[in-house]
């Protein structure tokens, strides 16, 4: 793979695996199990961080592959520290938790936060609470969304979807446990000048919330089958996606303890990129194969759900997106090199192909 394509959806890893790409050492096949003397880190030493944490912010930032690549270890060991282990009791819940945390997604919002912090001058590392909380909160929507009772979906991330594993009961309340553990994770993040915990706390509930991703899966829910105008769709996909991904760049803003004119730039940049992101998502569902989506493909149609190709078309879809993304470029203009990675971000996400 040339260093500088993105890759979106690494391959599924459990924490153990994490964890040893970090040391470049073979693999366990499961967590917790089957440990040898040579997987194991010297007693009181502890594995190797990636080390975007210590990462002058201020130089050339390296090929954007290589930085999502180390971003996304670096989320998953915070997140394989954070969440309970598989084996703590009752551990059906735990392991099923994990099972869909650690299924290989791209982490694009934890990612958008870390170099948002980034981009206000902060070490990506004062961000990571705040950049596994938002994990948290979009691995719940995805396996409650999976349930039969929302959108009743087999694969997930390229893996069968939590409930097809451990069945609905279990799905309902893994993901009802990452909801709640990502509020226990946040209230960990350190307070700033500007902004106390409570703040993030409150941003991320909000986001999360009835108003936001609960209102846009309401919507998606109720408008099944139905004629949906433009303007309605377009409030299903900021509710649904663009306000989760815009908080994911808030609160790595507010943890860098970023200036109002910093917040309010990126606001804009997640609003644009995230409609940008759904409507890209809506034209891989109807161009691309299950295979390489990793979620079955065509979906949308089947349910005849509303989407920006079934309303504009394709091709004004395809346009609407490179707008979008144009325009959240634009947003970044004030901040200068720091914001070098927020800007290859969203060039990436508009070439995505899954
Ligand atoms: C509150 C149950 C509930 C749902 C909220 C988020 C959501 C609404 C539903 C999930 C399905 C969906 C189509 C969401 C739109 C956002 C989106 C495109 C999610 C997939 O995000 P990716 O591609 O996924 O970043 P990975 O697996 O890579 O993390």
């Amino acid at each position: 793979m040339p260093s500088n394509t993105i890759r979106l959806r690494p391959p599924s890893r459990t924490p153990a695996q994490t964890k040893s790409a970090k040391l470049n050492k073979p693999t366990k096949s499961t967590e917790g199990t089957g440990s040898s003397a040579s997987m194991k880190p010297k007693k009181g030493t502890r594995p190797a961080r990636p080390n975007v944490a210590s990462r002058p912010t201020a130089t050339a930032p390296e090929p954007i592959g290589a930085y999502l690549e180390e971003s996304s270890l670096l989320i998953d060991h915070a997140l394989d520290e954070h969440l309970p282990r598989a084996s703590s009791k009752p551990s059906t819940i735990h392991e099923a938790m994990r099972y869909s945390m650690f299924a290989g997604g791209k982490r694009l919002r934890p990612i958008l936060t870390l170099a948002a912090a980034e981009a206000c001058g902060a070490k990506p590392q004062a961000a990571v609470p705040a950049a596994c909380a938002v994990e948290c909160i979009h691995t719940y929507s995805l396996i409650h969304d999976d349930l039969p009772c929302m959108d009743d979906d087999d694969l997930r991330r390229g893996r069968p979807t939590s409930h097809k594993v451990y069945g609905e009961g279990i799905a309902v309340l893994a993901g009802d446990a990452l909801l709640t553990a990502a509020f226990e994770i946040l209230a960990k993040a350190r307070a700033t000048t500007r902004y106390p915990t409570a703040a993030l706390i409150t941003e991320l509930a909000h986001a999360a919330g009835s108003r936001w991703l609960i209102a846009g899966q309401v919507l998606d829910l109720e408008g099944e089958g139905k004629p949906t105008s433009r303007n309605d769709l377009k409030f299903i996909h900021r509710a649904k996606t663009a306000a989760l991904l815009t908080a994911s760049l808030r609160l790595g803003a507010m943890a860098a303890n970023c200036t109002s004119a910093q917040l309010t730039h990126l606001t804009d940049f997640g609003q644009a990129l995230g409609l940008a992101f759904q409507i890209i998502d809506d034209i891989l569902d109807v161009t691309q194969s299950t295979e390489k989506l990793g979620k079955t493909a065509g979906k949308d149609a089947a349910a005849t759900k509303a989407t920006y190709p079934a309303i504009f078309g394709l091709n004004a879809s395809r346009r609407e997106a490179r707008r979008l993304t144009a325009l959240a470029l634009r947003s970044l203009s004030t901040f200068g090199a720091r914001a070098e990675r927020l800007r290859h971000i969203a060039a990436h996400l508009l070439a995505r192909e899954y």
